[in-house]
Formats: structure tokens, sequence, C-alpha cells
């Protein structure tokens, strides 16, 4: 199965969070999703104890093991970005979501032909994409 790396907002913002539960659920239906934190409702629990070195290292090997990284990036986030632009430099193809009714993404991502961009209306947009994304 393909190995995709879920990025959303931890720092950033948890304002989308469920979103990104049920994105990664889908995903897990047909590929591992090597993020699964990043949708948990507990993750300051999970966060304690774990430093930031650690995660840092933890979360660049993984992208390097990625397939694909699929990206939601309507709340903005400093760590996805950066997640953005390491994916980028390792060939990983990208795939970025935004609800366009809520937020303008930032021109150095829609400026970049690299990128992979699906702005959206309504959630029901999503899936049939990342169907596409996997197959
Ligand atoms: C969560 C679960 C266990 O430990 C934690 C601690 N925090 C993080 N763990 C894993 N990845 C993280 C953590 N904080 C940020 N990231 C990565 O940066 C995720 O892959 C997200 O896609 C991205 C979010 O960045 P910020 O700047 O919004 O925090």
């Amino acid at each position: 199965m393909r190995k995709v790396y879920f990025a959303g907002s931890i720092r950033g913002g948890r304002v989308d969070a469920e979103l990104y539960g049920r994105i990664i659920r889908y995903l897990q239906k047909t590929a591992v999703v090597l993020t699964e934190h990043v949708g948990s409702p507990h993750l300051n629990l999970l966060e304690q104890g774990k430093r930031d070195v650690e995660i840092y290292d933890q979360d660049t090997a993984w992208l390097r093991e990625s397939d694909v990284l699929i990206g939601e990036c309507t709340c903005p986030s400093l760590g996805v970005g950066y997640e953005l632009a390491y994916a980028e430099k390792f060939g990983k193809p990208c795939h970025i979501f935004y609800d366009r009714t809520k937020t303008q993404l930032s021109a150095m991502l829609t400026g970049n032909p690299y990128f992979h961009i699906h702005p959206y209306e309504t959630e029901e947009e999503i899936y049939p994409l990342l169907d596409q994304i996997l197959r």
C-alpha cells in the first residue's frame, strides 16, 4: 500500500482537526497514513513528553519515506508550509487542499507550479479527488 504523509495544522490552530480525522480515516481504506496523530482529538495528551527535536527528526524521516504528501491548508501552519517545501526538495508529489470560501492560500504555494492545488467549497468534493490521487 502507498504511504501518505498527511499534513495539517497543529500549533497553527486545531479548528479543522475533525476534518483531518475524517480525511485520514478515508485515506486509510486504501493507503498507509504515516501521520495519523495529526487528526487526533487527543493531541495535547500525545504531545506530552515528546521533544521538538524528536518530532522534527521523526516527521522529516517519514517525509523521506512517503510516496505522496496530502495537506489540508485551510488553517495556515508554519509547520505544514515547511513540510511542503521539504517534500518538494525530495521530489515527493504534493497535493494541497483548502476551502476557498474560508481562506486565500499563500502565493508561495499557488505560485509554485510544482504543487497540485485543489480548492474546494464543500467537504464532499475532497473524497473523489483523494481517489484519483491514490489510483
Ligand atoms: C503529537 C502526537 C505525538 O506527539 C505529538 C507532538 N507534535 C507533533 N507530532 C508530530 N508532528 C507534528 C507535531 N507538531 C507538528 N507536527 C508536524 O507539523 C505535523 O506533521 C503537521 O503536519 C505540522 C503542523 O505544524 P504546526 O506548525 O501547525 O504545529
